[in-house]
């Protein structure tokens, strides 16, 4: 194709070709590199052809079997959204981004009624979806979203699994999601989940990737972080806060909601527990206070307490709650929590709502409007987007974790919500699925010999793994107790004993913690603080000679975070490109023969894309699949790996 350009080119057949022609006709390069990049794709396609989608996790293929069709919103001019077809300026970032974060605080305190943040972007498929769903499926309800959701408090769209999983599973970059996404949604707040010192990872990091981590986020358009540590350690949530107010975001410091403070039995995570951590954070100087609530242990009752008690002692202070809905109870304790002053409440969209994710939104916003705490997202837009995400859950069908009901057992288990699918996935997957109940009971006794502790990521990883570690070895908590110095105990579970984590609410269990590191070193302070800065310009330049000058400050960062997840995203996009523009009926299942679709690689240039046949299997275990791309055939030669 570039030669037959070249050739056809008007001033080479009218012979005024010299040697400068190539240099000064740069569309011929952009042609080239352009063909270059539809092949690598075509390599990508051919392969799911040949050997099937290779995404970890899936199972099947996806059940919808056409695009998501995108709503259309009434307009709502009397709110100022107007022309439903452009993204609306209008929302509470405005006043983030003219007032600041304090402002935005007060602002949110006086509102009225009760703020929205909206899971579904982020918490809800982390914990139904098993963190899948992909850039392309947000941005295309996006502009919707602007105007259905215009009064949301927030947007939860960032953080947590997301950032590694859009990497590692997805070959996504998720810095590229986050500024897409800023562009497509100017005036809802966007928020994320920041694991304190452990930022978006798994365990702690030198303390200027995670300045540096929150600097980029907010210049990548990040506004709110829900700080958390997983122990409720102050120290590393100290360390986060400060990052997040340096970068100029706004702080949501979060106390990880743990036991049940409405019952008098439970001694370790009491009220007067929770109202000392808050002062400790008030005294930190956040702009607004999460509970989070990651496995939906939050009753009505002891939402009514917990949150009625905060709002009598810090009148001023917003308060922002957060919960699953796995037993069930997620409508009825945000109701509860709402009713006790709470400011914001989360809920995901119906259909990506329910057990281990939010409660459903809808149910939520209804329930509200009978009360004067009126939420200003109106009814008939949620029908609306619930629709696109109706069907995106068949979409991504592949990745359900098959939670069918909810389950009260939580209340013993204390599984957050996006762990109880994941552990449940892998059970079965190990082969382990028949012995889930098992799981759920040693998860129980993990977390009682671990000393009761917080479990959120990455403590709740810690005690999923020696769960897990228990279950296969078939080991009681007392053999743990017993064997201790004998047992090979998984890498999390050593590192969570030496104070690789942090520092454990009443501490670690002794002699379990002793028999457990025997001569490894502990930390007894904040693990960062004993961490050398990490030298992020020499990353730079290490990763600049390694994959060429396109590497930019956020992919430092991503490197600096996940080394090895990094480098494998990064071979894969050497290898095929920029996959995320694929549509994900295509990115996870072959195309019938004959079948025409088209991928835009990027604003006005599409490639329209048909499989023409799959040739039959060579001596050297390769196939030619034969594609006709924007007219022309082409063949891409596969190893099938069958
Ligand atoms: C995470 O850290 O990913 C969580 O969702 C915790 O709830
Ligand atoms: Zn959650």
């Amino acid at each position: 194709p570039f030669l037959q350009r070249l050739l056809t080119h008007e001033t080479f057949i009218n012979g005024n070709c010299w040697t400068t022609f190539i240099d000064d006709t740069p569309d011929l390069f952009r042609l080239v590199r352009y063909q270059n990049r539809a092949q690598r794709m075509l390599g990508y396609l051919g392969d799911v052809v040949v050997n099937g989608s290779q995404i970890k996790g899936q199972l099947g293929d996806p059940q919808l079997h056409h695009e998501i069709e995108v709503p259309v919103l009434r307009n709502n001019s009397d709110k100022g959204m107007g022309d439903v077809s452009a993204p609306l300026q209008d929302g509470w970032r405005k006043v983030l981004v003219e007032e600041g974060p304090e402002a935005f605080a007060k602002a949110v305190r006086k509102y009225p009624g009760v703020l929205i943040m909206d899971t579904t972007w982020r918490d809800a498929h982390q914990s139904l979806l098993a963190t899948r769903v992909r850039t392309i499926d947000l941005l295309r309800v996006a502009p919707a979203t602007t105007h259905g959701l215009a009064n949301a408090f927030s947007l939860e769209m960032w953080g947590g699994a997301t950032f590694d999983v859009a990497m590692r599973f997805l070959h996504e970059d998720p810095w590229d999601r986050l500024i897409k996404l800023r562009e497509a949604v100017p005036n809802i707040p966007f928020q994320m989940l920041l694991r304190g010192a452990n930022a978006v990872g798994y365990t702690s990091y030198p303390d200027n990737v995670v300045y540096d981590f929150c600097a980029k986020a907010v210049q990548a358009g990040m506004d709110i972080f829900r700080v958390f540590d997983s122990l409720n350690y102050v120290e590393n949530m100290k360390l986060g806060i400060d990052a997040v107010k340096k970068a100029g975001g706004v702080v949501e410091a979060a106390i990880c909601y743990s036991g049940d403070v409405s019952d008098p039995e439970k001694k370790k995570y009491t009220l007067d527990y929770y109202l000392q951590l808050t002062q400790e954070l008030v005294n930190e100087g956040i702009h607004i206070l999460g509970i989070k609530d990651m496995a939906g242990l939050l009753k009505p009752e002891a939402a009514k307490m917990l949150i009625g008690a905060i709002r009598e002692k810090y009148p001023d202070l917003p308060i922002h709650v957060h919960t699953h809905d796995t037993a069930g109870t997620g409508v009825a304790s945000m109701l509860a929590a709402a009713a006790a002053g709470a400011d914001v409440v989360d809920a995901a969209l119906d259909s990506m709502s329910g057990m281990t994710s939010q409660p459903a939104m809808g149910a939520l916003v209804a329930a509200l409007e009978q009360t004067n705490m009126g939420t200003g997202i109106r009814m008939e837009d949620i029908q609306k987007l619930n629709s696109y995400w109706e069907q995106a859950r068949l979409l991504y069908s592949c990745f359900e974790a098959n939670v069918k009901s909810a389950d009260s057992g939580v209340y013993d288990h204390e599984m957050p919500g996006g762990q109880y699918t994941n552990l449940m996935f892998q059970a079965q997957q190990l082969g382990l699925g028949t012995q889930w109940r098992q799981i759920k009971i040693a998860y129980e006794e993990a977390n009682q010999l671990c000393g009761d502790i917080v479990k959120v990521t990455p403590s709740s990883k810690v005690v999923g793994d020696l769960a897990q570690f228990m279950v296969s070895n078939s080991l009681t908590g007392k053999d743990v107790e017993e064997k201790a110095r004998t047992l090979s105990f998984p890498t999390s579970v050593v590192e969570f004993f030496q104070g690789y984590l942090g520092q454990p609410v009443g501490g670690f269990p002794e002699p379990l913690r002793s028999n457990i590191i025997k001569e490894l070193p502990r930390i007894d302070g904040r693990p960062g603080a004993s961490m050398p800065p990490m030298d992020l310009a020499k990353l730079k330049e290490e990763l600049t000679e390694k994959y060429g000058g396109s590497i930019r400050d956020y992919d430092v960062l991503s490197a600096a975070l996940y080394p090895k997840v990094f480098a494998d995203y990064r071979e894969i996009v050497q290898q095929h490109g920029d996959l995320s523009v694929i549509p994900t009926r295509y990115f996870l299942k072959k195309p019938e023969v004959g079948e025409e679709f088209h991928i835009e690689i990027e604003t006005g240039k599409t490639l329209i894309i048909k499989l023409l046949a799959i040739g039959s299997i060579g001596g050297d275990g390769r196939r030619d699949v034969y594609f006709e791309l924007n007219g022309e055939a082409r063949a891409i030669s596969i190893n099938d790996k069958s």
